[in-house]
């Protein structure tokens, strides 16, 4: 299986972030690109391949362009505002503030296009973004050209970012933009499994209401979790695109055992859907010793996972997303890619 990757994403190198009321140690840091890389040179799951460089026009399928614009500008008025340090919102336009008002302020801008405060916005992050793109849709190039699997080493992740929003460490939806870019050339209908341990909720919103794309997720259940605010178990989906999302929130503490009855459900929608392709958004935070969640998967149980997909039988796109235990990511990683190759 080829690996896609470029150094370009690791630019982004976020040094804290907000989190239980403290600004801590950022989590989403370079090195988890770096460990899951040395891991799949180490263990030989295949080549290692630079991305192709991807004009906006495929990002501008899924995300507003005023948004990709905001990310874009962002360093440059941020820095015009006297500002040095990387950035994070703290206000957002919520219920009965007003969406539908232009603001020119930086400051405004931040909450307008986020969805939280605890994804930090640097220098490097919009290249870093769009060479994370380029990752994910040189794997989806891979697919089209007839490859059987391919893994796209993602970083920054992308399965929070929505439309017109960036949070929970995501900029653009890789998976999304990926999905969409297949759809656009020549796939009628695609799958996106995400087995993060955090709702893909940018994802599940970009295609809510579209038959095309089926969104299936298995994560902690957002009552309990972050996102909090979407993945519930009564989400699947709305006007033509009822009935094609499907969410499995899962309480604190899931072990492997009770998680696996959820994957046989989920493998089972896509063997009706019978999609041309599936994209796996993959998150590895479901880790027992993961730092900021709470499942309980060992690293054996990565295996599993990769062989439970591989009987799916599709040509399938493997996309990293979250998975903050950096040290054993990579080992996490090529076990599903490994489980996966059989
Ligand atoms: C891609 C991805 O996995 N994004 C996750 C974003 C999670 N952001 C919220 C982090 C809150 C951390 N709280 C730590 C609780 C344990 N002390
Ligand atoms: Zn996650």
């Amino acid at each position: 299986m080829k690996t896609v990757f470029s150094d370009t994403q690791l630019a982004h190198a976020p040094a804290q972030e907000i989190s239980d009321g403290e600004l801590k140690p950022a989590v989403e840091i370079p090195s988890r690109a770096e460990f899951v890389l040395k891991a799949v040179r180490d263990r030989n799951v295949g080549d290692i391949i630079a991305p192709e460089e991807f004009p906006v026009r495929p990002i501008h399928r899924v995300h507003a362009p005023d948004y990709v614009s905001f990310l874009e500008n962002f360093w440059d008025s941020w820095t015009t505002a006297g500002r040095s340090k990387e950035a994070f919102p703290f206000v957002w336009p919520i219920r009965s503030l007003r969406p539908d008002v232009e603001v020119s302020h930086i400051d405004g801008l931040l909450g307008r296009y986020s969805m939280d405060a605890g994804t930090p916005l640097g220098e490097h992050t919009y290249k870093a973004a769009r060479a994370s793109v380029d990752t994910a849709l040189t794997g989806a190039k891979l697919l089209q050209g007839g490859e059987q699997a391919a893994f796209a080493l993602c970083r920054p992740p992308g399965h929070h970012a929505g439309f017109d929003f960036f949070g929970g460490y995501c900029f653009f939806n890789n998976a999304a933009v990926a999905a969409q870019y297949l759809r656009d050339n020549g796939l009628n209908r695609v799958a996106i499994l995400d087995v993060d341990y955090h709702h893909g909720n940018g994802t599940q919103a970009l295609f809510y209401d579209r038959p095309d794309v089926l969104f299936l997720s298995i994560h902690a259940d957002p009552k309990d979790e972050y996102p909090y605010f979407l993945g519930y178990a009564d989400e699947t989906g709305e006007h033509a695109g009822t009935g094609f999302t499907r969410n499995w929130a899962l309480p604190p503490g899931t072990d492997w055992e009770s998680y696996a009855p959820a994957l046989q459900e989920a493998c089972r929608w896509l063997q009706v859907y019978k999609p041309e392709a599936l994209i796996v958004s993959l998150g590895l935070d479901c880790y027992e010793h993961d730092p900021i969640s709470g499942f309980k998967f060992k690293s054996d149980d990565f295996f599993r996972l990769g062989e439970r997909l591989a009987k799916v039988g599709l040509p399938t796109l493997f996309l990293l997303e979250g998975g903050y235990a950096v040290d054993v990511l990579g080992e996490n990683c090529v076990n599903v890619l490994e489980g996966f190759a059989g």
